[in-house]
């Protein structure tokens, strides 16, 4: 999608700091992290949101997704002290930039229940 910063990242159009890349997903570190470890993983493919994943992105994205988070969760050496998986959807939901994103935060103790 033309006006998209994460379809731009993904493309390559836009610089950021990947730390992880395959087929169908990519990760980069956010530019504005609220962690010590805050890495954003999206499909490439432009998917608006959660609720907006056809069955069979379902079955097929959200694994990629989660191979991703099981490698970065190994990378950043967080499974010890723990971390947390993040999808925010849609303008109440607290999503800001609408292509599908999971954050994963790690490196502190975070609080329950977010704001
Ligand atoms: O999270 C959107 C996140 O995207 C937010 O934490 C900032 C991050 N962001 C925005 N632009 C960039 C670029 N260019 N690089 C890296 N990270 C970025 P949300 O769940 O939609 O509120």
């Amino acid at each position: 999608m033309e006006n998209c910063i994460f379809c731009r990242i993904a493309n390559k159009e836009l610089s950021s700091e990947v730390v992880y890349e395959s087929d169908q997903v990519i990760a980069f570190r956010d530019v504005a992290p609220v962690a010590p470890t805050h890495i954003l993983v999206i499909p490439k493919e432009h998917i608006q949101a959660v609720h907006n994943l056809s069955m069979e992105q379902r079955n097929t994205l959200l694994p990629a997704i989660f191979e991703a988070v099981d490698q970065l969760v190994k990378q950043e050496s967080l499974a010890e002290r723990g971390f947390r998986v993040v999808n925010n959807a849609g303008q109440e939901g607290g999503q800001t930039v609408n292509h599908l994103h999971f954050h994963l935060l790690g490196g502190r103790s975070l609080q329950w229940p977010p704001g």
